[in-house]
């Protein structure tokens, strides 16, 4: 099976052909560069974006809006955090929470699927901290900061792998590829 992940991140791409290539799904990246709205909420973001990518495409594919939701600064930058990536970054965000205690914080991803007929939602999250310094070189974006509970290191001193088993998006991929199991 070959599915189209709509996406400009190709760190996202490797994290679904992880979890997806021993099952025997292939993962394509199209970067269609689709409108990303000033919403609330992730999920708006995907519905209105795979809505305008099937315009496009005419053919199922999916893709992920995720954020950052750091509770000290009542769930900021949520569904701003690629703005707030691309302007302050991660040592930005650690310096917004200088002094701060509470360091909790909620990765969340969203998965718009679209199967040629409608549209369905898979989520995925996960709680943690966010560290004193950025931490680790792999993973990308806020994975230097990003410790998830119950371990010791951020998602950056992680494997792809490991990264994989705890996060977010490996939770919102493995319910897509549950329900690719159950209607295929
Ligand atoms: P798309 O083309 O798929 O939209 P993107 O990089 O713009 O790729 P998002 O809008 O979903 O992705 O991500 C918002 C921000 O959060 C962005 O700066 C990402 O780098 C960051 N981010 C998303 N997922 C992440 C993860 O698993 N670990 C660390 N940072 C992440």
């Amino acid at each position: 099976m070959n599915i189209v992940f709509i996406t400009g991140n190709a760190n996202k791409v490797r994290e679904a052909s992880s979890l997806m290539a021993p099952l025997g799904i292939t993962v394509e990246q199209r970067d269609l560069g689709y409108p990303e709205l000033q919403a609330d909420t992730l999920e708006e973001v995907a519905r209105h974006g795979i809505a305008w990518c099937m315009e496009k495409l005419k053919k199922p594919c999916f893709l992920e809006d995720a954020g950052l939701f750091v509770e000290a600064l009542n769930g900021f930058p949520g569904p701003y955090s690629k703005y707030v990536f691309e302007t302050i970054g991660n040592e930005g965000v650690v310096r917004l929470l200088d002094g701060a205690v509470d360091r909790r914080a909620v990765f969340r991803s969203v998965i718009a699927y679209h199967d040629g007929v409608q549209a369905h939602i898979f989520t995925g999250e996960v709680p943690g901290e966010i560290s004193y310094a950025p931490r680790g070189d792999e993973g990308f974006g806020y994975d230097p900061v990003f410790i998830p509970d119950g371990h010791a290191r951020t998602f950056a001193e992680m494997g792809t792998e490991k990264k994989n088993q705890l996060s977010h998006r490996g939770k919102s991929l493995n319910k897509l590829i549950n329900y690719f199991k159950e209607h295929t």
